[in-house]
């Protein structure tokens, strides 16, 4: 156990304070039993033998490139249709693959490997140029020639007797970028949204208690890496959920010396294939090509883009009702309500406390009437219970992950001594799923995945499932160090599409605390138990920023954090942070205190109220940019250089986001703040608190008084917002004089269908005029803003 291990430990020693001295017992048992599961699977020291790849000695093209042989090795290049390159070294192919969503993509029938200077080989698409030295460095450059991306051949070092592990070699690659490009991405960092140098594991982890900015990994890694340079934007995914480590080195420029330091990247990867996918362009096509990939984001139905009010320990029905009737004689927004584990029988996952809860649908019915819905946790853990129906039918069923001796691994979770179905198999995903009938007929709307790093715990060691621990992988069979980082991603897998069959006419709604590359297509995340205090509330922004940027646009914070108890000024600018983000939730721990914006004296009830009734206004936008993330990729929420990467102070930029094409939110992130400097990205930009126009590029000073946070409005375009008697309007911002601009606005029917009408802006003999594509009316109320 390292020096970060023990420090993990005594957090989540310390965490139990609120549970009882019984579970740390327990959960030190919990932990030799783990490790002693280990030692009898683990093959002991294995002798392994370094290798690279060595010379090059010939090419075998095929449409959409080819395999270039090498004396240790071979790497096959490959591009897609839509101009994706595949690299997978050792004969590795794209699938299988948790990641991708549907069939591999065509290739590019029009490319193939052709032999270049020096001995190497080349394919040449229309987006990118790929040469593959004869050592193999393979180099991603622009079709002009520059440079994005060269990595070096990689290392390998394979196990001498191959049949001692199954892990096959562990490797290492390293990659140079240009000296000024900036890391982003690696799934939800707390340190981001612009990853410094330093170390970033990737391995699914629940830091125990609550976590601060620089605690690594969190929750929800993934080997995606976005990367912005003048050169260009391009995204690296390596399809391979094994445990590693990525280590980033940003570059340095000789200032015209022409001695520019690189910047560069090094993947250490502990087993697993050696195959990635790169996808270049600008940012916005380097999104789409993502999703291309991994699939379309799923569209939360509409109401979950209202507010959320969740709390660990509501105790009763009654106090339900207390809090939803709270927010309603305020005259407070409100559209969900997320019961925890407390509302459990004894912690037990797809059960009900009839005695604090006896009548959930009567409750649910009741509420759904102020148009409030009721989300439920939904933890994986299933308490090992002899004759509790959910254990045995699990365990008829072989739902349970096993050891190697073929005994269900058992581990320690909120019920007690719980055991984990096995999500990487398609029989337990049906199975699983069912059960989530038992809470549609609870009434639950909405589902909470929580603990499904996998975290169990442990007084020592990882707070996980053993290594050594079996999963079906569907079907090819494998162990927990390949299954741990997709063990959510399937999770949230088994609950959609049980929910699309169970309520085929009701868009699922379903967020997770883990995850993995593709999560978007079930649903979304959220923060996890973010440390309560300003650093946290950084870290928030910086999660939603980075997770968007791999293709996870739906989350959002614990707006007020975890743990403890916010100052009013700081819950303040954190909820009105969160009315900004796609997830917009109250939420904290059972022995936190209050979140309920009335808690915190009556001006920050009014101010939480007027954050309210806008994010209420912008509903139709939010719907409209959730419609929008499916089909195109971009997040809801996009770093201020999402249109103009090549703006490097913007690129610098971590305390400002775009919400769409229309806005650019400035929140406040330190205490005392009346006003903030806040840089624009080119272009107008107005004040919408003033109407004042200000001019871009450029950094301006805006009022920020506890009222408000400063929101920016482009000039030209167009926001959906609802007006006074609930249907859709326009607020159009003037172009700039002799500019255009536009917008999108998507309307639902509710089902699966929606209608995506379009919007130009501009000037006619001095007015501003709004057209709608394909249409003689604009068909909507328009109000004018910023002349
Ligand atoms: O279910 C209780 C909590 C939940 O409130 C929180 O949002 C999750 O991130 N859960 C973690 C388990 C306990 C953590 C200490």
């Amino acid at each position: 156990m390292d020096a970060h291990d023990l420090g993990r430990s005594v957090k989540w020693v310390t965490s139990f304070r609120t549970v009882g001295a019984a579970r740390v017992l327990r959960s030190v048992r919990a932990a030799w039993w783990r490790r002693r599961v280990d030692a009898a699977e683990a093959p002991g020291p294995v002798a392994e033998r370094a290798r690279v790849p060595g010379p090059a000695l010939g090419a075998d093209p095929e449409p959409g490139g080819g395999v270039v042989r090498f004396a240790r090795s071979s790497l096959r290049v490959r591009v897609a249709a839509g101009g994706a390159v595949f690299c997978g070294w050792d004969g590795a192919a794209p699938e299988p693959s948790y990641a991708l969503a549907g069939p591999v993509p065509e290739v590019d029938e029009r490319v193939m490997l052709e032999p270049d200077t020096d001995g190497g080989w080349r394919v040449v698409s229309e987006r990118l140029l790929v040469v593959v030295s004869r050592h193999g460095t393979v180099e991603v450059r622009t079709p002009g020639g520059v440079m994005l991306r060269r990595d070096q051949p990689p290392r390998w070092w394979d196990p001498v007797d191959a049949a001692a592990d199954r892990a096959g070699p562990r490797w290492t690659q390293r990659s140079e970028v240009p000296a000024d490009a900036r890391f982003f991405g690696l799934g939800g960092r707390s340190a981001g949204p612009r990853l410094r140098e330093g170390a970033y594991r990737l391995w699914n982890t629940d830091p125990g208690g609550s976590f601060e900015p620089g605690d690594d990994p969190l929750y929800l890694t993934m080997p995606v890496q976005l990367v912005v340079a003048d050169a260009g934007t391009h995204l690296v995914f390596h399809d391979n959920s094994w445990d590693g480590r990525v280590l980033l080195w940003e570059g340095e420029e000789g200032a015209g010396s022409g001695h520019d330091r690189p910047g560069r990247c090094e993947l250490r990867m502990t087993g697993g294939p050696l195959r990635y996918w790169v996808v270049a362009g600008t940012p916005a096509r380097v999104l789409r090509g993502w999703a291309g990939l991994t699939g379309g984001a799923a569209v939360p139905p509409a109401w979950a883009l209202g507010h959320h009010h969740a709390r660990w320990g509501f105790g009763s029905e009654a106090e339900v009702r207390r809090v939803v009737a709270g927010y309603r004689e305020r005259g407070l927004p409100l559209s969900a309500v997320h019961l925890d584990i407390d509302h459990y029988r004894g912690h037990r996952v797809f059960t009900v406390d009839r005695e604090r809860f006896p009548d959930l649908p009567g409750l649910s019915a009741e509420l759904r009437k102020d148009g409030v819905r009721l989300v439920s946790i939904v933890d994986p853990g299933v308490k090992a219970e002899p004759g509790w129906e959910v254990y045995e039918a699990g365990a008829a069923a072989g739902a349970f992950v096993r050891d190697g001796r073929g005994r269900p691994v058992r581990g320690e979770v909120w019920a007690g001594t719980s055991v984990f179905p096995d999500f990487t198999d398609p029989a337990v995903r049906r199975w699983w799923g069912g059960l989530y009938a038992e809470r549609l007929a609870e009434g639950f709307a909405g589902f909470w995945h929580d603990m499904n790093e996998p975290a169990a715990f442990a007084a020592f060691g990882e707070h996980t499932l053993p290594r050594s621990a079996r999963h079906a992988l569907e079907g090819r069979g494998g162990d927990h160090r390949e299954a741990h980082n997709v063990y959510a991603l399937a999770m949230a897998r088994a609950g959609y599409e049980a929910l699309r069959e169970l309520r085929p006419d009701e868009r699922p709604f379903l967020f997770s605390r883990s995850g993995w590359a593709g999560l978007q297509r079930y649903g979304g995340t959220w923060s996890g138990d973010v440390t309560t205090g300003w650093p946290g509330l950084r870290a928030s922004l910086s999660l939603v920023l980075g997770l968007g940027l791999c293709g996870v646009p739906f989350s959002g914070p614990d707006v007020g954090g975890f743990t403890g108890s916010p100052s009013p000024e700081l819950y303040l600018r954190w909820f009105q942070l969160g009315s900004y983000l796609p997830l917009f939730r109250t939420h904290a721990a059972i022995s936190a205190g209050r979140r309920e914006p009335w808690e915190f004296g009556p001006e920050v009830l009014e101010h939480a109220g007027a954050a309210l009734r806008e994010r209420m206004r912008l509903l139709p936008y939010f719907v409209t940019l959730a419609h929008r993330a499916r089909v195109t990729g971009a997040p809801y929420v996009r770093p201020v250089w999402w249109r103009s990467p090549e703006d490097r102070a913007l690129r610098d930029c971590e305390d400002a986001f775009l919400l769409g094409d229309a806005l650019l939110v400035a929140p406040v992130l330190e205490p005392g703040a009346d006003r903030r400097a806040v840089r624009l990205p080119r272009g107008r930009w107005y004040d919408t608190a003033t109407g004042r126009p200000h001019e871009g590029p450029g950094q301006v000073l805006l009022d920020a008084p506890l009222a408000r946070i400063p929101v920016l409005a482009r000039a030209g375009a167009v926001l959906p917002v609802a007006g006074a008697d609930g249907g859709v309007e326009l607020e159009v911002w003037a172009p700039a004089a002799g500019r255009t601009g536009g917008g999108v606005l998507v309307v639902e029917d509710g089902g699966e269908e929606a209608e995506v009408v379009r919007f130009t802006t501009g000037w006619r003999d001095g007015v501003v005029m709004v057209e709608r594509e394909g249409a003689a009316e604009v068909g909507f109320p328009v109000r004018v803003r910023g002349v």
